[in-house]
């Protein structure tokens, strides 16, 4: 626990706290959603492989965009970043045609006024990668948005400058990931303005939290796609004919420990550090 850190915000799995007027401390719990629900049962080591994986990401990126990484703290789970004015937007990236994206294909053949060549099936992959920004709704799923609305709420000249970066960014991780065996299909990245009103990228970066990763494997387009890190949980969930509505079931020993053991893969496929090394010293990603 922060030593007499304000606690700031929640979110479904991570917690945020004041460090001082400057600096916020980012807290990855273990605890794991699934259709929108958390879970009773923690995943032991999750928030440990997000951090770790965001931080790699964080100092990889480092040439194409600043960001609001200051230090990862020795238990591993926790981030000490900048505090930002954060833009009122998801900024999402598309290479394939999956969830909300392949949602509004089927209805509209386009996605957030991206017009896509007829006839794509689930989860194909696009000409190009897409920005595809949404707003945080109130309550429920993130609200996708078009060029126009995105530009209201930013203005022309940032959002074209998000876009390209996220782009940028997608196109470095997406490319490392599929060396590796990894398809990151999608992702949503967040950013801010430090003091000056240079852009921030901040919030998490290319964990299986905040983007869709596939094994390349078993990439079969024409059809929703095994999540790398969720299908245990996901069949799990499945096989007892559960609502999807709270509270979620409990999860047997062997569900968690194929579980922890796909978090666990994903970081060491990714970061190629072995996870053990990253536990005795977690900064050893940032290197
Ligand atoms: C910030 N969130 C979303 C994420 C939560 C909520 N560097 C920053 N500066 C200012 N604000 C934020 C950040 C970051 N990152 C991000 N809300 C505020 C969020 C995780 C858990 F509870």
């Amino acid at each position: 626990m922060p030593e007499a850190a304000a606690h700031v915000a929640s979110g479904k799995v991570r917690e945020i706290y004041a460090l001082d007027d400057e600096r916020l401390l980012l807290v990855a719990s273990d605890r794991i959603s699934t259709f929108d629900v958390v879970l009773p049962t923690e995943i032991p080591d999750k928030g440990r492989v997000l951090t770790g994986l965001s931080g790699f990401w964080f100092a990889r990126t480092r040439p194409l965009v600043a960001n609001h990484l200051l230090g990862l703290r020795a238990d591993g789970r926790s981030t000490e970043c900048r505090r930002l004015a954060m833009l009122p937007l998801e900024c999402v990236v598309r290479g394939y045609l999956s969830g909300s994206g392949w949602k509004d294909y089927r209805a509209t053949g386009n996605v957030c006024g991206h017009a896509l060549p007829a006839g794509l099936v689930e989860s194909a992959q696009l000409p190009e990668p897409i920005f595809t920004p949404s707003t945080k709704a109130q309550e429920g799923h993130d609200e996708n948005i078009d060029r126009a609305r995105a530009v209201e709420l930013v203005g022309e000249e940032r959002f074209q400058e998000v876009e390209r970066v996220s782009l940028e960014l997608y196109r470095f991780a997406s490319d490392y990931a599929a060396a590796r065996g990894i398809v990151l299909a999608d992702t949503k990245l967040e950013f801010g303005l430090d003091a000056d009103g240079t852009l921030v990228l901040a919030d998490e970066a290319f964990t299986p939290d905040s983007s869709r990763f596939w094994p390349a494997e078993e990439y079969t387009p024409g059809g929703p796609q095994p999540s790398f890190d969720k299908q245990f949980v996901r069949d799990y969930c499945e096989s007892l004919g559960w609502e999807k509505t709270p509270p979620g079931p409990e999860l047997p020993d062997e569900v968690v420990a194929g579980t922890r053991a796909r978090y666990v893969e994903a970081f060491e496929t990714l970061t190629g550090i072995g996870f053990d090394a990253y536990l005795a010293d977690p900064e050893v990603v940032l290197r």
